[in-house]
């Protein structure tokens, strides 16, 4: 069987980890392919919570193999405190394999990260703080420090030595702070080194080798298709790319050794950070979405911006993805509503645009036109069977499908694992 990716359809948060963890049970590696601890996932198991940032959702199953890849961003330090408080709680971390090749996030990145948020002022991105931006542009900028370099000190001396040159120039000259010292950054990176030694390796032929023999291997996204940064909101995103052509990148998987993309998909929308978002509600049912669906941040605690389901998004996800299906998350936080709105088009100066538009301006001005579906008021949550749904939720997961270009594969009617509905 070829690898298979699942991935956000929207900003982030549609439910990935716990999507992910669903088909757990019956997957070899469960890889993450970019970002870092920016991203939160929940996973309840047996009614027990868990919020993993860094690790890949397969963590939590047994048997399967969790990969951090090339693509990812890794802050060491949460790395070994998300190690050490998933042990703490009986479960087994020794499988975890990590790219030598991924990039490291150290403390001066974090701290650029915040003061150019400040400096930023009201035009700021809303950044979850953790540093993520400015490790991808040392990457990018071939000043980045690798997983590998923590092996070679005299290597991570001089790497760190001439990324923070520059980059003490511009603290202080711009930002008024004061240098940070290259000495202590090597010893606290080399600190950790001996606990992370034995999980890295050359996880490309690992995972090439895996899917040759047959091997099950799901590619993990992190935040979301609007959140790209070469196919998101620009510069209302993240440094990388969560989008289906991000999977083979960060993970070293050629494209023709990956047979499904799957698009996880909330049945309404949220956002968190600033950016254009055209179906955000500002009213009570706003604040009734964030409320029951629990919408605050796993990695900021932040309130998440909500609003109704946006087809436009949705069919943007199956086109840059080339989704096969999608995961409908979050169906029962609908419940209770006499009709619900779903974005099915935007009006933009006057005229209706059915696809997403590519000018940022454009985007901004987008107003939602809503087509409104009658709602449903019984309790959808112990529903296992499509046909369980009650005929208003099941016309509602048609519909969506209709708009959004594929079909629906599994429905999400509560957070906890079993609270899924499998459609064949
Ligand atoms: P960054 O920190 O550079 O990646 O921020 C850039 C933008 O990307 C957004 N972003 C996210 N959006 C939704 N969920 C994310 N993960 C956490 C979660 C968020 C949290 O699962 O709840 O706890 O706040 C995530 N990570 C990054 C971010 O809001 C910026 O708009
Ligand atoms: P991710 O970043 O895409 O993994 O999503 P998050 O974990 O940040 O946010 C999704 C939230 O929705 C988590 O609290 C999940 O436990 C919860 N969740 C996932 N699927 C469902 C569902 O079908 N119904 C409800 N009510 N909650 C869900
Ligand atoms: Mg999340």
């Amino acid at each position: 069987m070829p690898a298979l990716v699942l991935l956000g359809a929207q900003w982030g948060d549609e439910g990935k980890g716990k999507a992910t963890d669903l088909l757990g049970g019956s997957v070899d590696y469960v890889v993450r392919y970019q970002g870092g601890n920016n991203a939160g996932h929940t996973v309840v198991v047996d009614g027990e919570k868990y919020a993993l940032h860094l690790l890949p959702s397969g963590i939590l199953s047994p048997g399967c193999t969790p990969v951090i890849g090339n693509g990812v961003v890794i802050d060491p330090k949460v790395l070994l405190e998300e190690l050490s408080v998933l042990a703490e709680r009986g479960v087994d971390t020794s499988r975890l394999l990590i790219s030598g090749n991924a990039h490291l996030i150290t403390g001066y990145h974090q701290t650029l990260d915040k003061v150019s948020e400040r400096f930023l002022g009201k035009r700021k991105i809303g950044t979850t703080g953790r540093g993520i931006g400015p490790a991808y542009v040392d990457k990018i900028n071939r000043q980045g420090i690798r997983v590998q370099d923590l092996f070679d000190e005299s290597i991570l001396r001089q790497k760190i030595e001439a990324a923070l040159d520059q980059k003490n120039q511009v603290l202080a000259k711009l930002y008024n702070r004061r240098a940070i010292d290259p000495g202590q950054v090597v010893e606290e990176l080399l600190g950790y080194a001996e606990r992370i030694r034995d999980y890295v390796c050359d996880t490309t032929l690992v995972l090439n080798r895996a899917v040759d023999e047959g091997k099950v291997v799901v590619l993990e996204g992190g935040q979301g298709t609007l959140l790209d940064v070469d196919h998101g909101t620009y510069p209302f995103v993240t440094s990388s790319n969560p989008t289906a052509g991000g999977a083979c990148t960060g993970s070293g998987i050629g494209p023709t050794k990956i047979s499904r993309v799957i698009g996880i998909l909330k049945a309404y929308t949220t956002r968190v950070g600033a950016g254009p978002f055209p179906t955000e509600l500002f009213d009570e049912d706003g604040e009734a979405l964030r409320r029951i669906g629990g919408e605050f941040g796993v990695t900021t605690g932040r309130n998440r911006r909500c609003g109704w389901f946006d087809a436009v998004i949705a069919r943007y996800a199956t086109r840059i993805n080339g989704l096969t299906d999608f995961f409908l998350t979050k169906l029962d936080v609908l419940t209770g509503w006499e009709r619900v709105p779903v974005c099915v088009a935007y009006e933009i100066d006057g005229r209706r645009v059915e696809e997403l538009p590519y000018s940022q301006s454009d985007f901004h001005h987008a107003k939602p036109i809503y087509e409104y579906l009658p709602g449903w008021s019984e309790d959808i949550t112990k529903a296992r069977a499509f046909e369980e749904l009650p005929q208003n939720a099941q016309a509602y997961v048609r519909a969506l499908e209709e708009l959004s270009g594929a079909p629906v594969s599994a429905i999400g009617v509560g957070p906890g694992r079993e609270e899924t509905i499998q459609i064949n």
